[in-house]
């Protein structure tokens, strides 16, 4: 047998040549397949899934729904899938999420070109060639000159770090990853470990169902009602009149927080310099709108700690008027880090849960869980007895799954190691001694503080263009310069330690995996001044990028 592993790649017949790769079939990568095609080039996705999707396709758990609305939360290229596709809810669910991303990969006839059931194992550059060697674990061997990382930014769950997992004999669901066969939890003693997005959207829904519901809180979280709704035709109608308007809104905006059919307004003043009662209308304003417009009220909420104060007390008021047991709503209402530092949740009757007989609410920060037992989990020196554990412990953000694949760029550094005290990009896309190789959303980008699938457009858009450059130019390979790159993450930092987001141990800042670097993962500048700064770099001839 010839030693396959250490020959050339161009000389291993094994070794499938094709443009590019692309990693991940959810809405990134769908798009990015497409924009590849187009261009003419030979490209391939592979997908650990059976099904189109990404977060929708794993995030199966009762009430996962997105919280930006629907009419913002989809694709913006092509004016025919806008004027076709009618959402049924102000908030989509995510069978219909679901159900959207299939139909993009019908109507583009993507699935061709979708390898599924397909994990990647390791990315490793080969410096002779200048090309990507992508292996699989289904065996497959595959050369590239592109490599594209759309594995997402929250899609590699977070290690369950209590111990004695294995002991438990009850059922153990994962809301990350959640059976695709219908769960019942009718008549069973449930417990829910986490209470960020995935918790509090899941909650309400078991709570109805089991016959008792314990939740295990370790820290709370603010949550907004999403005032969730049906759109009736009219409604629908009139938004597929304005898309045009509706996306340039969302694209100039730092948030893209924009409202659907009636604008919902940025307001640019400071909350300190109006009186309480403008205060207030404010706050009260955005509470009856639902959901995530918090982020766009007073334009120092979250740079100033006493300002900030100011909507965290009023949101804790509307926690304590809902919750009937007032030391059940002291609990809840979240105290030692600013509001919104934590990613902000959205809510159908998630507070409203606790005043039902059938639920209760276990502290966990004051007393830990102590261990796994075989019939449920010890809590100091009391033993909860649960036939099922539900797990919305949430994940290894931003840079965990590409850590899970073996990635190697020049010289076989691997990507592990060169972001070992956090990671490096050249804004977000790209980073140093990785040629060729782009990441969608990555850290130093807006990503999580924006809309996913317009952000995931903007950089697919942006990385379409530049792969397209290279084959007008017949170059090699393009690769940030290390200055340019350097210069990018002090700024990411800089900006950053403005805000309050830097306040709270959150996965923002890696602080939710033990021994994670602590380090802004997202960049705060605001996505219209960041796609401002990416068009600028192109202008100026791929200025920061080295080129051979
Ligand atoms: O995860 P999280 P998530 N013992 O990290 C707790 C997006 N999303 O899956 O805060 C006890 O927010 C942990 O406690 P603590 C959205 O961006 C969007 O809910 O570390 N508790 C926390 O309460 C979101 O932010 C939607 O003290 C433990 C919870 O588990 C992101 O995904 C819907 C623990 C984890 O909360 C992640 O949300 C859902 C332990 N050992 C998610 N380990 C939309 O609507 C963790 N926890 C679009």
């Amino acid at each position: 047998m010839p030693d396959i592993q250490n020959q050339p790649m161009s000389k291993d017949k094994s070794v499938e040549q094709i443009d590019a790769v692309v990693i991940g079939a959810g809405f990134a990568g769908l798009y990015m397949l497409h924009r590849l095609r187009e261009m003419g080039l030979k490209a391939r996705i592979y997908e650990a899934g059976t099904g189109v999707g990404g977060t929708w396709y794993w995030n199966r758990y009762p009430g996962a729904a997105c919280d930006v609305e629907s009419v913002l939360y989809s694709y913006s290229f092509s004016p025919e899938l806008e004027q076709e596709w009618t959402w049924s809810e102000r908030y989509a669910k995510q069978p219909e999420i679901l159900e959207y991303a299939n139909h993009v990969a019908d109507r583009f006839d993507l699935r061709k070109d979708i390898q599924f059931s397909t994990r990647v194992l390791s990315t490793i550059f080969d410096d002779a060639e200048h090309r990507w060697l992508v292996t699989t674990d289904r065996g497959d061997r595959v050369s590239a000159k592109y490599c594209v990382m759309a594995t997402g930014c929250l899609s590699a769950p977070k290690d369950i770090d209590i111990p004695g997992l294995d002991a438990y004999q009850g059922k153990k669901y994962f809301t990350a990853y959640w059976p695709r066969e219908e769960v019942k939890f009718d008549g069973l003693r449930v417990g829910v470990i986490g209470t960020g997005s995935s918790g509090i959207q899941s909650i309400p829904i078991i709570a109805e169902q089991a016959a008792h519901l314990t939740v295990f809180q370790r820290t709370p979280n603010f949550s907004i009602p999403a005032r969730n709704e049906r759109v009736d035709k009219d409604t629908a109608e009139r938004v597929k009149a304005k898309y045009a308007e509706l996306r340039r809104r969302q694209y100039d905006h730092y948030i893209g927080l924009v409202g659907g059919l009636e604008p919902v307004p940025t307001n640019p003043k400071s909350a300190l310099a109006v009186t309480p009662e403008e205060r207030i209308r404010e706050y009260q304003y955005r509470w009856d709108l639902g959901g995530l417009y918090y982020y766009t009220s007073y334009m120092d909420l979250y740079r100033d700690r006493e300002a900030n104060e100011t909507l965290a007390e009023f949101v804790r008021g509307k926690i304590r008027e809902k919750v009937n047991d007032p030391e059940v709503a002291e609990l809840l209402c979240p105290k030692d880090y600013p509001f919104g530092a934590k990613r902000l949740c959205a809510d159908t009757n998630y507070y409203e849960t606790y005043n039902r007989d059938n639920v209760s609410l276990v502290d966990i920060k004051s007393t830990p869980i102590d261990s796994f037992t075989a019939k449920g989990l010890k809590v100091g020196s009391k033993e909860y007895e649960l036939d099922a554990i539900v797990f919305a412990t949430g994940f290894d953000a931003m840079t965990g799954a590409l850590f899970n694949i073996d990635i190697q760029g020049k010289g076989g550094i691997s990507l592990k190691e060169k972001w070992s005290a956090g990671p490096y990009t050249y804004l977000g896309i790209m980073t140093a001694g990785f040629p060729n190789m782009f990441i969608t959303t990555g850290p130093g980008s807006p990503s999580v503080l924006y809309n996913m699938i317009i952000g995931n457009e903007q950089h697919v858009n942006w990385i379409a263009d530049c792969i397209a450059h290279i084959e007008t130019e017949q170059l090699r390979s393009i690769e940030p310069q290390i200055e340019a790159e350097k210069k990018w993450v002090d700024h990411v930092n800089e900006v950053g330690e403005t805000t309050l987001f830097v306040k709270a141990n959150s996965w923002y800042v890696g602080a939710n995996v033990p021994g994670k670097p602590r380090v802004i993962l997202p960049y705060l500048g605001g996505f219209d001044l960041y796609c401002k700064k990416c068009n600028e770099v192109v202008e100026n001839g791929y200025e920061g990028f080295v080129t051979a």
